[in-house]
């Protein structure tokens, strides 16, 4: 009877790890790319370091081109588009202090700062409307919802919130079927919660 020596099989044992290593890797690497595919990033106007110290200190309007720095946002008005995030916080996290809800997840800015972050450490970033990338919006993961997720990204409707996917005016958390438009009675009374 012949014996296979240790080294060798050592030497099998490690090229099989490495071929699964290889597989896994590969694997890993297939999905990133179809997130990534599938998860159109859509573009923000950023903050910029004018002075180039290190630190982000004016916002450029791109539809208008205009330059502002902190101190221009501020004579305007602290908070300029009401959001409960001052023109200071929205540099800090990089929202848009023109607009309520920077990246349309149905968190207002200052909240997704004030609430979520500061309140709960919960990351959310202020550019993304799926922070984690699981499909389901950061409005959805604050509030514990995860009954819809958006595997082709937000849907591009005017006027969308998308914390109320199906447009029923219930929020998706609150909503038992947040894909079905045509009901929308929460409290299961048998009347849609609009007509109470
Ligand atoms: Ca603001
Ligand atoms: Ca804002
Ligand atoms: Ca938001
Ligand atoms: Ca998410």
């Amino acid at each position: 009877m012949t014996s296979t020596p240790v080294a060798q099989l050592n030497a099998h044992s490690s090229l099989n790890g490495f071929r699964k290593f290889s597989r896994h890797a590969w694997w890993l690497h297939s999905l990133l790319i179809a997130q990534l595919a599938l998860s159109p990033m859509p573009s923000y106007p950023q903050w910029a370091d004018s002075d180039s110290d290190g630190n982000s200190d004016t916002w450029t309007d791109l539809s208008s081109g205009t330059t502002y720095s902190l101190t221009d946002l501020d004579a305007i008005n602290a908070d300029i588009d009401g959001d409960g995030a001052t023109n200071e916080e929205e540099l800090t996290w990089s929202s848009n202090p023109f607009v309520y809800d920077t990246d349309g997840d149905g968190l207002k800015d200052g909240d997704e700062i004030h609430l979520a972050n500061i309140g709960q450490s919960r990351g959310f970033s202020l550019v993304q409307w799926d922070t984690d990338g699981n499909f389901v919006s950061d409005h959805d993961e604050f509030y514990g919802s995860y009954q819809v997720t958006y595997p082709d990204g937000l849907p591009a409707f005017s006027g969308a919130t998308y914390s109320d996917y199906d447009g029923d005016e219930l929020k998706n958390h609150v909503d038992i079927y947040p894909e079905d438009p045509l009901n929308n009675d929460a409290d299961l009374d048998g009347i849609n919660d609009t007509e109470e």
